[in-house]
């Protein structure tokens, strides 16, 4: 592509990509339970907030992130379910995901937070497009199967299936055109196949979901958005300019170009603000009230996009700083013209590391410890099953356990307290049994809390050191490593693992119970976490593994007021009240 500059970045358009949403999930999960669900307005609630409702309720002026008590004013008759319990949505997202899977030739599936997916189908459309027969277009047969080519759909491939951008545009002079054609027609098998899988998921799963087409996770993301609910949009060429100079007359421009700057996936709110303000030649001004909410004015990636002299350098020089990282400004350079070659994950790219924690009012006694600590463990094997294992196997395992915790500082002597934001955490190797034991997690999880987690808490917590009143407890594993059997034979990971331990009792064990230890491994030394800083640029890359630290648990439960504040989240850019922050960073980042 062009880029009206002496920057002339390669774009590959040469991919298909497929962005699924399901729609209002959450509640989509209690209706495939229970459909008679369906036809009334549903909403599901955490803490006093509506984290989101069916289409049916929003029809009757329900919204995602709504207080309870307004949710009710509005509409007295909504059925209002819990869903602070994750594990069904855990779930339903879980074999969704797989069930989508099951469609790919590649792999290259990928899941972002519960309700968000990725398929790069390339290889399916490559495929499909070999077999055509170009002098009968109308009665074509998509053919879903490498080894069954009787397995698939008719379609007809002189039309896009859904919706395009632009909603006018003349699929037959595309198809008719010398430059266009070949792309056009990968895109159009690309909406026939998603159309497919959407009105599938429909007909055996009970799902509806949106969906973009495009060749990019950017633009698959942002053009679905085009038709909400149960609808698809597929972005038609020209996606190549004509002028050497410019590219104002592509599709991906005029798209992208009309967005909010702070609406594109990888621009953070801080980085927003900063362009805006160089836009603007002055900070932006926000709506009435809303301290960190929207602003007022507009300001869209076109604006942007023909500011004079926004070269990479200028962009560099503009927006680093605190919390930025090296290469933001061409970063932001491609994303505002579409340039997003990243490629989608393979499925079986395990997390880097899992965790699961809880934040408490009051945990003090020995007890509740233990029980909490059985609770998360058992949430945690859980997860690991969930996400570790395909088919039966482990396909990546863990090298290290962690526990985390967040004392409160006793009371100062005029009674007030101290925050602390503080976290310290207690490492050991992974123990090998949790991969042979595949029974019930429950008994899994009360042998690890026996063997690992109290050795690790009384390590932590020696009671005469202030007592146990924890604000917050976190259990993980982490140092994750694929097994390159893929699971079918573990014994090098076995190996592994026996090592590690060795490691462990030679060069840990000896000095666990000084504070200040001297000569053993980094891995293992007792830590004093600080508040992690956020990753500005996020948005596309769903194994960011973001914490956010905060005291929140004496707040909630108290939010009846109308919100005077907002805050646009940087992973996402919603705006969102400050009282559903909790809320929507639990979202982000489920346990
Ligand atoms: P979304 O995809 O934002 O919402 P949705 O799927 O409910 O609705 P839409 O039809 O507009 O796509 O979020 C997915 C789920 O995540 C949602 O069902 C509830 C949950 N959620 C939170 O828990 N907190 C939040 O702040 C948001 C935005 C969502
Ligand atoms: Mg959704």
């Amino acid at each position: 592509m062009s880029s009206g500059s002496s920057y002339r970045l390669t774009r590959n358009d040469d991919r298909v990509i497929v962005h699924f949403d399901y729609d209002c999930f959450y509640a989509s999960v209690f209706e495939a339970e229970n459909p008679s669900l369906k036809s009334q307005p549903l909403a599901v609630q955490q803490k006093q907030i509506i984290v989101t409702c069916n289409y049916e309720a929003r029809r009757r002026g329900l919204h995602k992130l709504q207080l309870i008590t307004e949710a009710k004013r509005v509409c007295p008759d909504a059925i209002i379910l819990l869903g602070e319990d994750l594990t069904r949505f855990r779930d339903a997202s879980k074999s969704l995901y797989n069930y989508l899977r099951a469609f790919s030739w590649s792999d290259e599936v990928e899941k972002l937070g519960f309700d968000e997916v990725w398929m790069d189908v390339t290889a399916l459309i490559d495929y499909n497009i070999e077999i055509l027969n170009n002098n009968d277009l109308h009665n074509s047969f998509f053919c879903t199967s490498k080894v069954d080519p009787t397995q698939g759909f008719s379609y007809d491939a002189t039309k896009i299936a859904g919706h395009s951008y632009p909603a006018s545009a003349d699929v037959e002079s595309l198809l008719a055109s010398a430059e266009d054609r070949q792309l056009t027609l990968r895109l159009l098998l690309g909406s026939h196949l998603a159309q497919h899988i959407r009105f599938d998921l429909e007909e055996h799963r009970n799902y509806t979901a949106t969906v973009g087409v495009g060749t990019s996770k950017l633009i698959s993301k942002l053009v679905g958005n085009l038709n909400k609910p149960r609808g698809q949009t597929t972005l038609l060429p020209p996606y190549r300019s004509q002028s050497p100079d410019d590219d104002d007359d592509t599709t991906i421009t005029s798209f992208l170009d009309a967005h909010d700057i702070g609406a594109i996936p990888g621009i953070g709110f801080k980085v927003a603000q900063k362009l805006r303000e160089h836009v603007l030649e002055r900070p932006p001004e926000f709506a009435d009230g809303l301290v960190y909410g929207p602003t007022r004015e507009k300001v869209t990636v076109g604006h942007v996009r023909t500011a004079p002299g926004l070269d990479p350098e200028k962009l560099e020089s503009l927006l680093c700083g605190p919390g930025m990282h090296h290469g933001i400004g061409l970063e932001v350079y491609r994303l505002i013209r579409g340039i997003d070659n990243s490629k989608v994950k393979d499925a079986r790219n395990a997390p880097q590391s899992i965790s699961i924690e809880d934040s408490y009012i009051k945990l003090n006694t020995y007890d509740q410890i233990v029980r909490e600590l059985n609770d998360l463990t058992k949430r945690l094997i859980d997860r690991m099953r969930c996400d570790l294992m395909y088919d039966g196997d482990w396909f990546a395992t863990p090298r290290r356990v962690t526990l985390t915790t967040r004392p409160r500082p006793p009371l100062n002597a005029d009674g007030t307290r101290t925050r602390n934001f503080q976290r310290i955490c207690k490492s050991a190797p992974f123990p090998l049994y949790v991969l042979n034991e595949i029974g019930h997690a429950e008994a899994l999880a009360n042998k690890m809390v026996e063997n690992i987690y109290l050795p690790l808490f009384r390590q932590l917590h020696p009671k005469a050191k202030g007592g146990w009143d924890l604000s917050l407890v976190n259990v993980a594993v982490d140092m994750i490593q694929e097994n390159r059997q893929h699971g079918r034979d573990i014994s090098s990971v076995f190996k592994q693992q026996e090592e590690t331990r060795r490691e462990f009792e030679r060069d840990v064990l000896p000095y666990v119970d000084q504070t200040q230890r001297t000569g053993a491994p980094e891995k293992y030394i007792n830590k004093v976490s600080p508040e992690p800083s956020r990753p500005e640029v996020s948005h596309l890359d769903s194994n960011v593994d973001e914490m956010e630290e905060e005291e929140d648990d004496e707040e909630d439960g108290e939010h009846d007021q109308a919100p005077t504040t907002a805050f646009t989240c940087d992973t996402c850019g919603m705006t969102i009240p400050s009282f559903a922050k909790t809320a929507h960073d639990r979202y982000h980042d489920p346990d």
